[in-house]
């Protein structure tokens, strides 16, 4: 977990203090990255959108047609009606999109994904189940029930909000497949165009971006495949057309705009634990344990830019500890 320490000096006026926890930021300068991904004349254009333009602005009209669209907003489930939290405002959300195959830049997000085809869109559930499936985005949206549920979101670079995600849970769809007593783990591959996302080509990244969860976490009530947001279909910065949403975890482990998911009987790789040793499989939120480079005792939420405690588990540890509590005997289960 240790690694050395690039010098930042705090005089430079990208060192804001969110950029400088970004983790992915290890190896390269923001501006030197921004640099090799062409992005200098567009920083040059937008350099004041991340700080003085009104973010509702930038909100592109969310994917408002498609046959799914009639059932959004879709009834909120009563047990996640309130996460405890005021609600983020769509736009501070947007504001902050991290999304790497538009841009390491957050404020370029958005006007990245609104230029994005996310249309037409299939999506593979294979590997160890007896009942393999390939679906057209719209053929699976009107098998699966939709429900909104309000769910915390904490990113390892320590910014949270609160938001209403619509979607089903995982489990739903897994057991539709029916997993063989082979499966132990479910690998989450998202698109891979490197010639329409911008941000794919110069970056040293092990593309698509892929996530993997054991079977147990990705069968938790918890786990939920997102289709929309603040009682929309989803726009493309937040991961159109689907995503996962694991909230006791980083945020890194929801990864966005899935066209594949993998019933797998060993342990599959993930992005961010094969590009730095920062970052191991499990990452589930704890306040106790430090990223090697800040702090994760408090989070900076996105509504207000107050820092607030952060929770164990991200406040989910009810509903998932106890898969835990073996594991973490053997595992580094925290990062
Ligand atoms: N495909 C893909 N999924 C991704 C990412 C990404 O760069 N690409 N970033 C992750 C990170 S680090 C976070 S914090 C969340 C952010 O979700 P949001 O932008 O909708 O808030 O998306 C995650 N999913
Ligand atoms: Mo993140």
């Amino acid at each position: 977990m240790s690694r050395p320490r690039r010098p930042r000096p705090r005089s430079r006026p990208w060192n804001l203090p969110e950029r400088d926890v970004t983790p992915e930021a290890t190896y390269l300068s923001r501006r030197e990255l921004l640099r090799r991904m062409g992005h200098g004349a567009a920083i040059g254009a937008l350099g004041l959108l991340g700080c003085t333009a009104d973010q509702g602005t930038l909100l592109p009209p969310a994917a408002a047609d498609g046959p799914a669209a009639s059932r959004y907003p879709a009834k909120r489930n009563p047990r996640y009606a309130d996460a405890g939290r005021s609600l983020t405002p769509a736009a501070k959300a947007a504001a902050s999109c991290n999304y790497y195959e538009f841009s390491v830049e957050k404020s370029l997000v958005v006007p990245l994904a609104a230029k994005y085809e996310f249309s037409p869109w299939t999506v593979e559930i294979s590997g160890e189940v007896a009942k393999p499936q390939t679906l057209d985005i719209d053929a699976l949206l009107k098998l699966m029930p939709l429900e909104e549920r309000v769910y915390r979101f904490r990113c390892v670079e320590a910014w949270a909000m609160t938001v209403p995600w619509t979607g089903f849970p995982l489990s739903a769809l897994l057991k539709r497949v029916e997993p063989r007593s082979s499966a132990k783990y479910v690998r989450l591959v998202t698109r891979h165009d490197p010639k329409g996302f911008p941000g794919v080509g110069a970056l040293g990244y092990p593309w698509p971006y892929h996530e993997a969860l054991t079977l147990a976490e990705a069968m938790n009530e918890l786990t939920l495949i997102a289709t929309g947001i603040y009682g929309k279909p989803m726009p493309g910065h937040h991961g159109a057309p689907l995503r996962l949403i694991v909230p006791w975890k980083y945020g890194f482990k929801s990864a966005k705009s899935l066209v594949k998911i993998e019933l797998t009987s060993e342990r599959p790789k993930t992005f961010w634990s094969s590009a730095s040793p920062e970052y191991g499989f499990f990452a589930n939120v704890n306040p106790k344990v430090p990223h090697p480079r800040w702090s994760q005792a408090s989070e900076r939420m996105l509504s207000t830019g107050r820092r607030v405690p952060t929770q164990l588990f991200n406040g989910y540890g009810d509903q998932v500890a106890g898969m835990y509590t073996e594991l973490q005997k053997t595992e580094r289960i925290w990062y």
